[in-house]
C-alpha cells in the first residue's frame, strides 16, 4: 500500500539538510514496516551519506527482520553510480527491502532512471511520482540546474516606494539607502545560506560594499562572484554550471539585473519594497514579464513580493 503521509514524513526529513547539501538534492527517506515507521533518515551534509544510507543504517537491531516485508519511500530516485558513495538502488536491494515509493527522477545524467530500472530488475516494486510535485519543488534549484544548463537563477532587489535603489547627493552621485528591514536581512541571509554563488556588479560593489555573507543567519557562505562593466550573462552563468555551481543569487546593481532580465535568465525574482520614498536615485529595475506573483509577506512596514516563473 502506497500511503502519501509517509512521503510527506520524508520531505519534512530531506528539508534537514537545508543549507548543507549543495550541490547536491535535499533527499529523505522512510521505512515502514507494517504500518509503522522503523527507519528514518535523510542526506546530512554534502559528500555524506544518502537518505535512504541514514535511513536504512536507522533501523534497530530488533526490527531489522521486517526490512524482507519494508516499504523505504525516498523523495528522489535513488542513485545508481559510484559518487562519494555507493549506489543507494545497490543497498535497497541488497538490504532485501521489497517495496520502493520514489517522489521525483533524478535528472543527474548519471542516474537518469538507471536506479529504477536497477530495482526493478532486481525484482523490486517501484512505485514512481508521489508527491512529484512537491518532490520537485524541494530541490528546484538541482533539478533546474539539471535539465537547463545554467544555475537556478534567484535576481533579487529592494526599492523605495518610488522603485528607486539608491539616493544620489548633491552632485548626482549615488548613495547607498538602507531599504532592507533588520528582520528581512535575516530572511534573506538563510537564502543567502541556500546558494552557491552570489554576483553583484562593479558599482554595487564600490557604493555598497555590501558583506555578501550570512552573518544573520549560519552556515556556509556563498562564494562571491564579481563581475565589472559590460558582462555576457549567458556566459558567465554556463561556465558556472560547468564548475558545478546550480544556484547563484544576483544581488543588483540596476545595471546587471537589466542584463539578466534582458536575456532571461532567471527563475524567481524577490522585491523587499520599503515605504521610504527617495524622490529621486538610481531607478529599480521593471519585473520581468513572465513572472506571477507567488506570496509576499510583511515585514516591519516592507513587503516582500516573490515571483516565479
Ligand atoms: C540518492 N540519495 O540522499 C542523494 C542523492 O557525489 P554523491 O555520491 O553524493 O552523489 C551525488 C548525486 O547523487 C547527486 O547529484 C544526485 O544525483 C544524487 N543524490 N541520491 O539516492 C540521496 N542526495
Ligand atoms: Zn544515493
Amino acid at each position: 500500500m502506497i500511503e502519501e503521509k509517509y512521503m510527506r514524513r520524508a520531505l519534512q526529513l530531506a528539508r534537514g539538510g537545508e543549507g548543507r547539501v549543495a550541490p547536491n538534492p535535499m533527499v529523505g527517506a522512510v521505512v515502514v514496516a507494517n504500518g509503522r515507521i522503523i527507519g528514518e533518515g535523510f542526506h546530512r551534509t554534502y559528500g555524506g551519506p544518502h537518505a535512504e544510507v541514514n535511513a536504512i543504517a536507522s533501523v534497530l537491531p530488533e526490527d531489522r527482520e521486517l526490512l524482507s516485508e519494508a516499504t523505504i519511500y525516498v523523495t528522489l530516485e535513488p542513485c545508481s553510480h559510484y559518487g562519494k558513495t555507493p549506489p543507494c538502488a545497490k543497498l535497497i536491494i541488497d538490504t532485501g527491502i521489497p517495496h520502493v515509493v520514489v517522489g521525483a527522477p533524478d535528472p543527474n545524467p548519471l542516474v537518469a532512471g538507471r536506479g529504477v530500472r536497477m530495482m526493478r530488475e532486481a525484482g523490486i516494486r517501484v512505485d514512481e511520482d508521489v508527491l512529484k510535485d512537491e518532490c520537485i519543488a524541494l530541490n528546484k534549484r538541482f533539478m533546474t540546474a539539471h535539465t537547463s544548463g545554467r544555475p537556478w537563477i534567484q535576481l533579487k532587489w529592494a526599492e523605495s516606494a518610488d522603485r528607486r535603489m539608491a539616493g544620489v547627493d548633491e552632485e548626482g552621485r549615488p548613495v547607498p539607502v538602507r531599504l532592507s528591514s533588520p528582520l528581512s536581512s535575516v530572511w534573506m541571509h538563510r537564502e543567502r545560506a541556500n546558494v552557491e554563488a552570489i554576483m553583484v556588479g562593479a558599482n554595487t560593489r564600490r557604493i555598497d560594499n555590501p558583506r555578501l555573507d550570512v552573518r544573520y543567519w549560519g552556515g556556509r557562505n556563498p562564494r562571491v562572484v564579481d563581475c565589472s562593466g559590460e558582462v555576457d550573462c549567458r556566459r558567465l552563468v554556463e561556465d558556472l554550471r560547468k564548475e558545478g555551481v546550480t544556484s547563484l543569487m544576483v544581488e543588483g546593481g540596476a545595471k546587471l539585473l537589466n542584463s539578466f532580465i534582458r536575456e532571461g535568465l532567471y527563475d524567481e525574482v524577490r522585491v523587499e519594497t520599503s515605504p521610504v520614498v527617495l524622490g529621486e536615485g538610481l531607478r529599480a529595475p521593471a519585473l520581468p514579464e513572465d513572472v506571477h506573483l507567488e506570496k509576499t509577506e510583511r515585514c516591519r512596514g516592507n513587503i516582500i513580493a516573490f515571483y516565479r516563473r
